[in-house]
């Protein structure tokens, strides 16, 4: 599926600028929240007589964005006005282990019509963002996330601090969305249920309303099912400055831009150069093309000075406790299975099944280390504190998108197919904690954690229909 974009109008987008800046700090929010998961309506689609049917957080996609202050608790009450039981994940947040919002492994599902409140103290500033962890392939796919944003205690210094959220629908002609693709197996052994129509923010084209001269940081967070997007501002030289909610020393990103995975964040720092009433594009550039996605949008204010010092400061570095040297356990995971390379066998709720039985009978087509789905016993159990090394092997022809939830980790190594031996991964990834990593067919990456964060925790596939047709796992720290 390749996202495709109708004639672009330029006159009837003169009257839609939107301004969508993160509320300051300290604003009337507070950090208390209610959020309802309930259907709404959302322009997807250029065309304003067209609203889609989304399922969103209080009706909206995306859901209002939460604001956090770093180690200071914060609670959401969130009650399911959905026809079908839920959940709510902090993705990328490093909490209790009960507050990680995974059905069948730390909470019971909430049932329509029902409450759940989520109380945790978020120890790590940085982009991060909720979603459902039931039915996600579905639930995410309608429209249910928002972003998490857990403050610095010093902030940097920005003129605007801006979200750029990530999406691709899979819409019919009608602007709805196709709801017959749901659990589609052909989408679920290959690579996942795309979308056609991309979406910045949930508008069809986004405009970041800045001046010229300001320094904005931009926040860009993957929410796709599948789809690994490309985002680049051809005409600004963005630093990256901050990965999965962690900050690395500042560096120019290249002009290739960024890539998200589904679930990834990336900080940005860009000056704004250009004048009063330019429109600065940004582009998706996963399908070879350039897709305009939205725009920053200088407006007429006067030109700031600009800032003398040309590369902004790294962000403070969040509590997250580094590996030691040498692993005290290293623990393989190999995928198997997908389209091409199908599953012979494959041990699915203690059953030992062939692959046709996994795929007609269970709608299983993957599997980590032999096992289809969320095994009854761990992948396996640390101590607090032990640190682990996980070898990990993508032997599918497929990409993967590894998220593992209460912990970060870094990569310490990567093998490419064709390589002798396994190389050193580029230094942007080497000393920068992350908490979801893609792969590549045939790729090999070892990553090193420290399980510090007592509790039982899902290792899955970030793509979506992965996770539901085999790709999820699980450990335990005790
Ligand atoms: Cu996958």
């Amino acid at each position: 599926m390749k996202l495709t974009r109708r004639n672009f109008l330029e006159s009837s987008l003169a009257a839609t600028v939107v301004l969508c800046a993160v509320p300051p700090a300290g604003a009337a929010t507070g950090r208390a929240y209610n959020l309802e998961l309930r259907p709404g309506t959302a322009q997807l689609v250029e065309d304003p007589s067209v609203l889609t049917n989304i399922w969103g957080f209080d009706g909206k996609v995306p859901g209002p964005i939460l604001r956090a202050r770093q180690g200071q608790p914060l609670s959401i009450a969130v009650t399911n006005r959905l026809a079908q039981p839920t959940s709510v994940h902090w993705h990328g947040l490093r909490i209790a282990n009960a507050m990680d919002g995974v059905p069948g492994l730390t909470q019971e599902p909430i049932a329509p019509g029902e409450a759940f409140t989520y109380r945790f103290i978020p120890p790590d500033a940085g982009t991060y963002w909720y979603h459902p962890h039931q039915r996600a392939w579905e639930q995410v796919a309608r429209g249910l996330y928002g972003a998490l944003i857990v403050e610095e205690d010093s902030a940097p210094d920005v003129d605007h601090d801006m979200l750029v959220i990530a999406d691709d629908w899979y819409l019919g002609d009608d602007g709805a969305i196709d709801e017959k693709s749901f659990g589609n197996l052909h989408d679920w052994s290959h690579a996942g249920r795309m979308g056609n129509i991309l979406t910045l923010n949930g508008k069809p084209y986004e405009h970041l309303e800045v001046s010229a001269g300001d320094r904005i940081r931009l926040r860009l967070i993957g929410t796709t099912n599948a789809r690994v997007l490309q985002l680049a501002i051809p005409d600004l030289r963005p630093w990256i400055v901050a990965h999965d909610g962690h900050p690395v020393t500042p560096y120019l990103a290249s002009s290739d831009g960024v890539e998200l995975s589904p679930g990834q964040r990336t900080d940005l720092i860009v000056d704004v150069r250009g004048k009063p009433g330019d429109k600065i594009p940004i582009v998706e550039l996963s399908a070879g093309d350039k897709l305009v996605a939205g725009y920053i949008v200088i407006g007429k204010g006067a030109p700031k000075a600009r800032r003398t010092k040309a590369t902004p400061d790294a962000l403070a570095a969040n509590p997250v406790a580094k590996p030691a040297a040498v692993a005290d356990q290293t623990v393989n995971l190999t995928m198997t299975g997908g389209a091409m390379r199908f599953l012979a066998s494959a041990q699915f709720k203690g059953e030992q099944l062939d692959g046709r039985t996994l795929a007609l009978d269970h709608g299983q087509a993957w599997a980590f280390n032999g096992v289809s789905g969320m095994p009854a016993s761990p992948l396996f159990t640390a101590r607090r504190g032990e640190t682990i090394n996980l070898k990990m092997r993508n032997d599918t022809l497929w990409q993967h998108n590894i998220h593992l939830h209460g912990h970060h980790f870094v990569e310490l190594s990567r093998h490419a197919p064709g390589d002798d031996g396994a190389r050193t991964v580029t230094t942007d990834r080497a000393d920068a904690f992350q908490d979801t990593i893609l792969m590549q067919s045939d790729e090999q990456s070892e990553i090193s954690f420290v399980a510090d964060n007592p509790g039982k925790w899902m290792i899955h596939c970030h793509m979506l229909e992965h996770q539901a047709s085999g790709m999820a796992t699980w450990f335990e720290v005790t």
